[in-house]
């Protein structure tokens, strides 16, 4: 059995679609923190589950015999920042008590997401390798980036299969993201689709990495069918598709609906943002296992002008 850990996320959400698609709806188990009655995960089985729970953790691992573990469940930079000390437990106990539990009951493989906040301001702007300077400024770049260095350490240690994408900001209408710096690029739709006006909390030239979900939800199932001895990274893969600013994508969204309206009012996610490269290089990933994105930024504004729904929205779980 699959078990997803953070099921009712924004990234967490669609993966648990594309791994019952692919395996069937009886080989996935949906887990979060949501009370069933909220929890909306169509068809798959749900358990209530908080990840820092160790005990029960290792409960539903044996009980439901797993043998993957998608660990999707954090506190993402901008919440992270108001709750520093919830932020690091939410994120690396998590981590540590998947990672312990899967070597104890021999789990195949773990996904874990970690996240272009590994890099800060002495990183490169454009085109950030994947052996960049690595010095984060936020609590959850710092969880992240101990968590790749967790990672490696059980593969070395253990033989753990566990793999990783450090994904950039991921824009989704399936989901709503939940304490982003980047969710201003998911928001954004929302509004343009109401015909309001959109106080975007970053600067309009703000350039960050962004994908499309479909992107990122095939490039982890392609990440974890790649033969084992193809994954030369086992701390974390940079994964990359397309750079906009703010006044791009309005400017884009413009195109489709006429009088929309922007205005900039950059508050504490600014310097976030800005800590941050503009542009990753993702060579690794192609070279390993054959990375190679699809949705660029006109391609994006379409799907998501043509899908965004308040009413279909369903809820991110409370993280
Ligand atoms: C965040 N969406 O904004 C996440 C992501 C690169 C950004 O890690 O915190």
């Amino acid at each position: 059995k699959i078990l997803v850990i953070g099921a009712c996320g924004q990234l967490g959400r669609e993966l648990t679609l594309a791994l019952k698609e692919k395996y069937g709806k009886k080989a996935v188990i949906a887990c979060d923190r949501l009370e069933p009655a909220r929890a909306k995960v169509s068809e798959v089985k749900y358990i209530r589950l908080d990840v820092m729970n160790k005990a029960h953790l290792q409960l539903v691992m044996v009980d439901e015999k797993v043998t993957q573990v998608y660990l999707l469940a954090a506190m993402l930079s901008a919440s992270g920042e108001k709750d520093p000390s919830m932020a690091w437990q939410v994120n690396m106990d998590g981590l540590l008590n998947v990672l312990e539990l899967s070597v104890r009951y021999g789990i195949a493989k773990v996904f874990w997401p970690s996240s272009i906040a590994v890099f800060g301001p002495e990183s490169p702007k454009i085109n950030c390798g994947q052996h960049a300077f690595t010095i984060p400024t936020t609590v959850y770049g710092i969880s992240k980036l101990s968590g790749e260095y967790w990672c490696r350490y059980y593969f070395e240690k253990f033989g753990l299969d566990v793999r990783s994408l450090r994904y950039p900001g991921l824009v989704s209408h399936k989901a709503l993201p939940g304490g982003g710096t980047t969710d201003y690029a998911v928001d954004i739709f929302y509004k343009a689709n109401a015909g309001e006006k959109f106080s975007c909390f970053l600067k309009p030239d703000t350039a960050l990495p962004m994908m499309f979900m479909d992107d990122a939800v095939r490039a982890t199932l392609e990440l974890m069918d790649a033969p084992r001895d193809n994954i030369s990274v086992r701390t974390s893969y940079n994964l990359s598709s397309v750079s906009f600013t703010p006044a791009e994508l309005a400017a884009e969204i413009r195109k489709v609906e006429r009088d929309f309206q922007i205005v900039y009012l950059p508050d504490f996610r600014q310097e976030i943002a800005d800590s941050w490269p503009a542009s990753i290089n993702d060579d690794r990933a192609r070279e390993d296992w054959g990375w190679s994105p699809r949705f660029g930024t006109v391609e994006i504004v379409k799907v998501m002008l043509e899908n965004v729904n308040v009413e279909k929205v369903v809820e991110v779980s409370a993280t």
